[in-house]
């Protein structure tokens, strides 16, 4: 398709002509050296309560307390039935609570060098989006199973990303077995295992003082909150969320995204956010070479690609077996995954990952050109296809307010 695809390693398209129509996916293309991606920075963070309300404030953040045991038999399908209120993942919230949260901090975004510029870019970054939305970008090359669709809309200069549900993964939601139901909750059964902090307070410490159900920082938290612990025979609420929002830049391009942390370092000498965030993970035990190297292909590609993009260093990892039971927990540094999967054949590689996501940004660029919150461009992907795009005015994708909400001159 010579002209009408979107060349990755090619020169720069002259604004005057018109975006190119697709962009390839293949892995060789994006094997080059790893492109710039600046340290992090947490610029917020906010929590979403039992009822998913909105707080900008940490109050759902929770700490880690490490296992007694490294066997520590935890049982992950205790409480499915009776003490677990599941989040209705009918609703899409889009982009909404990160829109909250622009709206109640503009006064941080508005940087320095975007004031005493004449940027057209009102809020000075370039793309705000989930950072799940990112994995999945990251891993794309990868992807032989689960296509994705990510509607994009300029406004004030910024481009937001949102997903939209693809048909495929609308019936998989809706015909999931009811052991597909049970193992989704194992996950966060093992965060109330090893997490303690203001989630216990709200379930099962209802009366607690509003002193200790109201911190607006997170080391009002740990004085507080030191004594608590881990509470098994609570109630498991996925609606539950704290999330971060950072900020970063991928090349040329400044990003601002908001993803879920599961909980922080609880040593008071831990470094500052995001990189005293652990993420807590459940996976099968390993008891195959052919496991293992399937955990190293598949498994570790998620992990990795979630927790590099908002700089969280670590993952807190138990291995279960197949009732649930778990029977060892591991750390690993995102920093050494890329050493630890050196050696496995037809492997990952993250600089493909990111040249990926940075070349699919870069064409999102080139064709939403429009600034206008009520024009969707919908990005298609399926695997073993190029990305193409579809143009949509005043449809079901937009996503945005059409207000005033540009308007950071006020
Ligand atoms: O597609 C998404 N990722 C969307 C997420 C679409 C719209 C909203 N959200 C919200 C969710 O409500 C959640 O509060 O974003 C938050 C999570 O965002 P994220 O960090 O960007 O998502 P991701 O990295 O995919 O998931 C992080 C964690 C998951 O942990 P595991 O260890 O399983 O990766 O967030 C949870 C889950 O615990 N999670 C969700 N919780 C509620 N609703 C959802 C969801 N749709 N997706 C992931
Ligand atoms: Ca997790």
């Amino acid at each position: 398709r010579p002209g009408q695809n979107h060349h990755p390693a090619g020169p720069s398209t002259p604004p005057s002509s018109p975006p190119t129509q697709s962009l390839s996916v293949q892995r060789q293309l994006y094997e080059r050296d790893f492109p710039l991606y600046k340290q992090p920075v947490e610029v917020g963070h906010f929590s979403l309560d039992s009822e998913r309300r909105f707080f900008n404030d940490a109050r759902q953040l929770r700490y880690y307390v490490e296992p007694e045991k490294s066997c520590p038999n935890f049982d992950l399908r205790d409480g499915y039935r009776g003490r677990f209120v599941k989040r209705d993942d009918r609703v899409k919230e889009k982009l909404d609570h990160i829109l909250r949260w622009i709206l109640a901090n503009r006064s941080k975004l508005q940087s320095k060098d975007t004031a005493a510029s004449s940027s057209p870019c009102a809020l000075g970054v370039d793309i705000v989006t989930w950072r799940g939305h990112l994995t999945k970008l990251l891993t794309t090359p990868y992807e032989t199973r689960e296509g994705w669709l990510l509607a994009v809309t300029r406004m004030g200069g910024t481009l937001y990303i949102s997903e939209v549900e693809t048909e495929a993964a609308r019936r998989d939601r809706e015909n999931r077995t009811e052991r597909h139901e049970e193992m989704m909750y194992w996950g966060y059964k093992f965060e109330q295992y090893t997490c303690a902090g203001p989630r216990v307070c709200n379930t099962t410490k209802q009366g607690a003082p509003p002193s200790k159900r109201h911190h607006e920082d997170q080391g009002a938290l740990q004085t507080d909150d030191a004594q608590s612990l881990p509470d098994p025979g609570g109630v498991v609420n996925t609606n539950e969320a704290f999330c971060t929002v950072v900020q970063t830049r991928l090349a040329e391009h400044r990003l601002l995204f908001s993803g879920e942390v599961d909980c922080r370092d609880k040593d008071p000498k831990a470094p500052s956010p995001p990189a005293n965030y652990i993420e807590m993970k459940t996976s099968l035990e390993i008891s195959t070479p052919k496991q293992r190297s399937n955990f190293y292909r598949f498994k570790l590609l998620k992990w990795w690609a979630q927790s590099f993009l908002p700089g969280v260093p670590r993952i807190v990892a138990g291995f279960r077996d197949h009732d649930g039971v778990v029977v060892s927990v591991e750390t690993y540094h995102i920093s050494k995954i890329s050493q630890l999967i050196k050696n496995e054949t037809n492997c990952w590689k993250p600089t493909v990952c990111m040249n990926f996501c940075c070349e699919f940004l870069s064409f999102v660029k080139s064709v939403v050109t429009e600034d206008n919150p009520r024009v969707v461009h919908l990005f298609s992907w399926d695997p073993h296809r190029d990305v193409t795009y579809s143009i949509h005015s005043d449809s079901q994708y937009s996503f945005l307010p059409d207000c005033e909400f540009h308007r950071y001159d006020d």
